[in-house]
């Protein structure tokens, strides 16, 4: 069995979309750094970050980092189609995500971790200019990437499902709207194929209210 911590509104999300796409037997502990629930310790105790996803695997080993978690899963399951495409590109597809828009987004959430003795203007900069810099990320990820998303002509891969989530937050998918709409198109399309709709439904419920 395998054990996803995560919770509502987070990257978590991904993880139970490539899990469903494995058809593997797997359970969620409702847990998160920002919020103190009964899943907590046992977070803390699999990654000292408290960071999530995190995913104990059946053997009891710890996967933490997103993109890891979607190769491992890819490449024990190919009948995913979490990697198919050009495997090369996809692996760089998620990792360009996992170092250039997540790292922004943690800024973005916790500034007080990079600038601690700041005070909030000086934190807001930094906000500012974190925020700009994620959707540069975005603009060049679209133009580098938009052939990328897919494992047949519907159906995300895994850097199609990455992106469709993690362009949510901070204001990524407005910003591509306005800079790159058919791409933005595209991640709509993600957004409502069968498999990832329900997901994302559970963990942004008020979204169609916001887009
Ligand atoms: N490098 C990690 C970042 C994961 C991450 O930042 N997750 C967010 C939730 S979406 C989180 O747990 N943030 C809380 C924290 O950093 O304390 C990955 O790529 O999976």
């Amino acid at each position: 069995m395998y054990t996803l911590y995560g919770t509502q509104g987070t990257g978590s999300c991904i993880i139970e979309i490539a899990l469903q796409r494995c058809g593997v037997p797997w359970c969620q502990v409702d847990a998160c750094s920002w919020e103190d629930t009964p899943g907590s310790e046992a977070l803390a105790r699999v990654n000292p970050l408290k960071q999530i996803p995190t995913l104990q695997l059946p053997d009891g080993s710890v996967l933490t980092e997103s993109a890891a978690i979607l190769i491992h899963l890819g490449l024990v399951f190919p009948a995913s189609n979490l990697l198919p495409g050009d495997r090369a590109q996809v692996i760089r597809g998620l990792v360009y995500i996992a170092a250039n828009c997540y790292s922004a987004i943690g800024i973005i959430d916790y500034p007080e971790r990079w600038l601690a003795s700041a005070d909030q203007a000086m934190q807001a900069q930094l906000i500012a200019g974190a925020r700009q810099r994620l959707h540069l990320a975005w603009d060049v990820f679209a133009d580098q990437f938009a052939g990328q998303l897919f494992a047949s002509q519907s159906v995300p891969n895994a850097l199609g499902v990455m992106a469709a989530a993690v362009s949510r937050w901070a204001g990524g998918r407005d910003a591509l709207q306005q800079s790159r709409p058919e791409f933005a198109w595209t991640l709509a399309q993600i957004d409502i194929e069968p498999l990832v709709a329900p997901v994302f439904a559970r963990h942004w419920p008020d979204w169609a209210a916001q887009s």
